[in-house]
């Protein structure tokens, strides 16, 4: 038996002494070194306890440490588990009970705090920016060198939380072939090489910059600029020695507001990439008026990797996400039946890449993956004649800011718990920077109470991304006949 995610994205690169990661400082992790890097942390991931088929959670920041032991955990046969550094003690207490993990890996300024949610049920390393972390401490003084633990194409290899509409996150179970077969098809779709140099300002703990950007750069032996965030200085400066970038839209809306983004300045640059929530029509046409490059966009999840793509070669329309993968079926159903070609339905979806459920949600998974196959993404869109797909709205009730997904009932639960809150309506409005940005209409039992003293108490349990960025204070929440809570009419009133 084999371990075909390690066999395909890091074995190859043994002797490969060309440069991998290249970081802030300059500094350089060649193919050959991040290797040996991956066996050093599987060993301490292994001396610690940690079994084929053990969860390993991760909340650390974006190094070259924190992507080997990724790698780490593939080698040893474990699930990585990536958590948003954003995330507070409440929230990843929620994450920490439900995956029940070998190990935790955090941050070393929250080595107590972890300790404190984990107690004797997993062991706490840390990651830190100088390399004094117990887990990069550890590794220093192991074997350059790990038998590889045989895993089957489905056993799982990675974990990753996704927040719901029943205000519950549910851990998509994703194995070996599904995030190898999506890497193989992006990979050649994109016409990736050992040749590129991607930009990479992601954070690394979603799909986007941990699967769709690193395994297909790994695949491909390709250079990442790998950059500890987004920042616009650094990206300009970098654009001229890439060849590639991925990013949400908000990275291209940012660009676009500096003027040094010239046609001149990306000369080099063969791909721009978009993906993790809609692309403005507007943003693909101006990109294109001021650089000449069309940006290429793609449509996928958490659940799913990715499951469209506009082409390499052919148009990008924009407004568009293009075709379905190879090896990946999309259909547009209306109560689970096909529709025509150009009436809006559900997407559903189908292959290699779809997931193997939620993480201890038996009934979850039976609600949103068929007997058949398809996968319910709660995305409604469009399938052209000539199979191009148009997303055109979202079943789900879903804000996306900045690329983040926010899970508008996840937020009403903290609100509502407020001493005085009677019931609460969270929404999304339109903004410039980050798509859409959060509102939240609340009606009172307590006259008295303010949105600054209901700020205060919802705050400490969500991620800051999470946070309301108003209060509304109304007498009531517009309902219609059903009793039903009309979302979009408080979207219309607020959105100036
Ligand atoms: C940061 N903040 C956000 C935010 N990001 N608020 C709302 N939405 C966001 N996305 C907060 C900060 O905490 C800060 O709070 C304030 O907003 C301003 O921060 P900033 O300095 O402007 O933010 P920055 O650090 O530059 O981050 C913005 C960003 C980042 C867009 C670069 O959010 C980002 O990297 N997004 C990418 C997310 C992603 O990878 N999604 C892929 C999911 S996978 P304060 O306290 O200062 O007010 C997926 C599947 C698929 O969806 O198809 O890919
Ligand atoms: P996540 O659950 O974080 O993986 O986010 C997945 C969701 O992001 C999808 O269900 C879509 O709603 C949205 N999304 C991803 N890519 C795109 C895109 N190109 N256009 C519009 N929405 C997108």
């Amino acid at each position: 038996m084999t371990n075909i995610l390690y066999d395909a994205l890091i074995a190859p690169h043994a002797q490969n002494n060309a440069a991998f990661l290249v970081l802030d400082d300059g500094t350089t992790m060649t193919y050959a070194g991040f290797v040996a890097r991956v066996a050093q942390l599987a060993h301490v991931l292994k001396d610690a306890g940690v079994r084929p088929g053990d969860r390993v959670v991760v909340q650390a920041p974006k190094l070259s440490d924190t992507i080997a032991l990724y790698g780490a955990a593939v080698q040893a046969g474990a699930v990585y588990l990536p958590l948003n550094t954003a995330y507070t003690q409440s929230e990843l207490t929620y994450f920490i009970e439900d995956a029940a993990p070998a190990v935790v890996v955090c941050d070393a300024k929250d080595a107590g705090n972890v300790s404190a949610i984990c107690g004797d049920n997993a062991r706490v390393l840390t990651l830190a920016k100088d390399g004094s972390g117990s887990l990069s401490v550890q590794a220093n003084d192991q074997p350059t060198r790990f038998d590889t633990v045989a895993r089957r194409p489905d056993d799982l290899a990675a974990l990753l939380y996704t927040s719901g509409t029943t205000g519950r996150s549910k851990g998509a179970m994703l194995s070996h072939k599904n995030l190898l077969s999506n890497a193989q098809s992006l990979t050649d779709l994109w016409q990736i090489t050992k040749d590129d140099r991607l930009i990479h300002a992601l954070p690394i703990f979603h799909t986007h910059g941990l699967f769709v950007a690193i395994n297909t750069a790994l695949l491909a032996g390709a250079q990442v600029r790998f950059m500890a965030g987004f920042d616009v200085d650094t990206i300009i400066s970098e654009i001229p020695a890439s060849t590639l970038m991925m990013g949400v839209p908000t990275f291209y809306t940012r660009l676009l507001g500096d003027a040094r983004l010239t046609r001149d300045l990306v000369a080099n640059m063969r791909l721009f990439v978009s993906g993790s929530a809609p692309l403005l029509a507007e943003t693909h046409t101006a990109f294109e008026d001021r650089t000449g490059q069309r940006i290429l966009e793609r449509y996928g999840m958490t659940e799913t990797n990715m499951i469209t793509s506009n082409p390499f070669d052919g148009e990008r329309l924009a407004g568009t996400v293009g075709y379905a993968l190879p090896g990946t079926e999309v259909q547009i159903t209306d109560n689970g039946q096909p529709v025509a070609d150009g009436e809006i339905g559900m997407i559903e979806v189908r292959g290699d890449n779809v997931f193997q459920g939620y993480w201890n949600m038996p009934d979850k998974t039976a609600e949103e993956l068929r007997d058949t196959g398809f996968f319910i993404t709660g995305d409604l869109g469009i399938k052209a004649d000539d199979g191009r797909i148009s997303i055109v709205g979202r079943q789900k009730d879903l804000i996306i800011s900045g690329g983040y997904n926010i899970y508008p009932k996840e937020i009403e639960d903290v609100i509502n718990d407020v001493e005085g809150v009677l019931e609460s309506a969270v929404f999304g409005v339109p903004h410039a920077d980050f798509g859409e940005s959060v509102l939240a209409a609340v009606v009172l039992e307590d006259a008295s109470l303010t949105d600054e003293a209901i700020a205060a108490q919802v705050e400490p349990h969500l991620a800051r991304f999470k946070h309301p960025r108003r209060y509304v204070i109304t007498d009531a929440l517009p309902r219609n006949t059903m009793g039903k809570v009309q979302k979009n009419v408080l979207r219309a009133e607020h959105s100036a």
